[in-house]
């Protein structure tokens, strides 16, 4: 199988680990996690059995947003530490086989930025239109009714220039003018500096908001019932418009054309554009149209609703859209709160966090798993006084902001959880102390074990890499489908609830078990021999056979589900598969 897809890109189907770094290993106890850090722990992702990292921004910033607020594309911020270590990451990275994406954040900057402090003198100098600079009203209010994000108006007012600047995030954070070619040149030149660097991809921060609407419209007010967060939150007055003149503009898709040209000069490099639009999967089809970006990432599945008819759906709206793009699914990120939190409610199951990790891994496409998520981590509760994240700050108490997601790895359960020898930038919460990576190693049922044995197994599952996919109608609370590649089909099947459940398959010919995937796993039974028991890896479920069936005793085959248990079958009499 491998030979055959010799010429497939290496993302197609692929595991990402995403690397928050402030939060994953502190090298030099000042209780923040560095580049040095990473390098010392790459082994440890390495053994997870994932291709590749990703790590969220470690460029000179402010720190203003964490990173995504940056004052120098080219130097890595002294807090996480050098350009040097940067290449020793790269090239350890490549020696343990594992690829790194880095983030590139394109449409705005810090307004630490030289750019804009030079634009921001006046509107006559150099920079002057780099940024997005708009007249007051006659009565002094913004040029329009665009909305920040972070809550607020998107417009701060820049006395030297007696104009306002438009920014989409935070205040700190201004908006570059991507319709003016110097400021494209000049992102594009700053991409070419990682490309010469060597890395194999990049995760391209809020790619749709690179240009906004040269008339400055305003946008049109959402009605009640339609406001829905993605990527923010309902209550916040943003998702009181239709947002169709601050983002996705049709001028983009040029600069993705530029973008991509650039890229195609590095041939295994992969760019992957996280998208929030007002329709986030139409604009992932249309910005992984051929010559534009290879995948999109969206935030569909980075909501509270996990109900299999919403999973179901959400996948199979994009499917329908996508032309050739390739989606890159995620069900939890440094950016909301922690899946089996968010799923699985304050006390979450124990098979929950493998079982999602397999469920998100078995749709179509390529996968980004967030550090933390092969543990089990819950999100963290923090009081007011240790938050740092200013979206939490702004929108407490009725949302508590992302730092419940990126509190630090625990490594050890010890003092500083073997993630600093100093105090840690956040609190580690006791309960992910008592889960930590040398505690659940030592265990061999441990969610640890359970994610690794799950990677391992997929890597031998072209049909789960690389298949096409088709849902089978079942009633809630259960998931299933069909993965199909070249002369293989694979049954995924999930219960998402916490109860037993018992299914009836339709006819889909000859179903066998599959073995070694190591969660807790559903069991066929039929009538002549029913266990009424489930294995946690169902070796002893040996084929069942239409054939078998035939004697009219049984009828159709049924499927017991205990909670968040999944059941893979092999469909089909398959002779390649010794
Ligand atoms: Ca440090």
């Amino acid at each position: 199988m491998e030979l055959a897809m010799s010429n497939t890109p290496w993302w197609r189907g692929a595991v990402t680990y995403q690397i928050y770094p402030r939060s994953f290993l502190d090298s030099n106890g000042d209780g923040v996690g560095d580049l040095p850090g990473i390098v010392d722990r790459l082994d440890y992702v390495a053994s997870l059995g994932v291709d590749a990292i990703w790590i969220s921004p470690f460029f000179k910033s402010p720190m203003a947003d964490f990173g995504y607020d940056i004052s120098d594309y080219r130097a890595v911020d002294p807090l996480f530490g050098t350009l040097d270590d940067f290449d020793q990451l790269l090239s350890k990275a490549h020696r343990l086989g594992l690829k790194v994406m880095i983030d590139q954040v394109l449409s705005h900057t810090s307004a630490e930025h030289d750019w804009f402090k030079e634009s921001r003198e006046s509107r006559d100098n150099p920079k002057s239109d780099w940024y997005v600079w708009a007249d007051a009203n006659n009565d002094g209010s913004p040029p329009n009714n665009w909305l920040s994000i972070f809550g607020g108006i998107a417009w701060r007012w820049e006395a030297r220039r007696g104009q306002y600047y438009l920014h989409n995030f935070l205040s700190a954070q201004p908006d570059l003018n991507f319709h003016h070619p110097d400021v494209r040149a000049a992102a594009l030149d700053n991409v070419r500096f990682w490309l010469d660097r060597g890395v194999d991809g990049l995760r391209l921060d809020a790619i749709n908001f690179c240009f906004h609407d040269r008339q400055l419209r305003n946008n049109p007010a959402k009605p009640k019932h339609l406001r829905v967060g993605r990527g923010f939150r309902p209550d916040n007055p943003y998702a009181f418009q239709y947002h169709l003149y601050n983002n996705t503009q049709p001028e983009n898709l040029t600069f993705l054309a530029e973008l991509r040209a650039l890229l195609d000069q590095y041939p295994q490099v992969v760019a992957m554009g996280e998208i929030s639009s007002e329709d986030s999967l139409a604009t992932m089809a249309e910005y992984t149209c051929p010559g534009r970006l290879h995948m999109g990432y969206s935030f569909e599945l980075l909501t509270s609703d996990f109900s299999a008819a919403y999973i179901r759906q959400t996948v199979e709206q994009l499917e329908s859209k996508l032309t050739d793009g390739w989606p890159c699914w995620s069900i939890s990120n440094h950016d909301v709160e922690r899946v089996v939190t968010r799923w699985g409610g304050t006390n979450p199951p124990a098979a929950l966090a493998n079982q999602l990790t397999a469920l998100v891994c078995s749709l179509r496409g390529s996968v980004c798993v967030y550090q933390g998520e092969e543990l089990a981590l819950t999100d963290a509760e923090l009081p007011f006084e240790t938050l740092h994240d200013p979206y939490g700050i702004a929108f407490w108490p009725n949302f508590k902001g992302r730092d419940g997601c990126r509190t630090p790895m625990p490594w050890r359960d010890s003092s500083g959880a073997g993630f600093s020898s100093g105090t840690p930038w956040l609190p580690v919460p006791a309960e992910h102390q008592r889960v930590a990576v040398a505690t659940q190693e030592a265990m061999p049922t441990s969610a640890l074990h359970g994610f690794r044995q799950f990677m391992k197994w997929r890597q031998q599952q072209p049909a789960l890499k690389w298949g096409n996919i088709q849902f089978i109608d079942t009633a809630e609370p259960v998931l299933a489908f069909v993965r199909r590649f070249e002369s293989e089909a694979v049954l995924a099947v999930f219960n998402l609830a916490n109860t037993d459940t018992t299914i009836k398959l339709p006819e889909l010919g000859d179903l066998t078990a599959m073995a070694g995937h190591g969660l807790l796993s559903g069991q066929l039974s039929h009538c002549q021999n029913s266990r009424g028991q489930f294995n946690r890896d169902p070796l002893s479920d040996g084929q069942l056979g239409g054939g078998q069936l035939g004697g009219g005793q049984l009828g159709e085959p049924q499927l017991d589900l205990p909670g968040h248990s999944v059941w893979f079958a092999k469909i089909g009499s398959q002779n390649d598969n010794a």
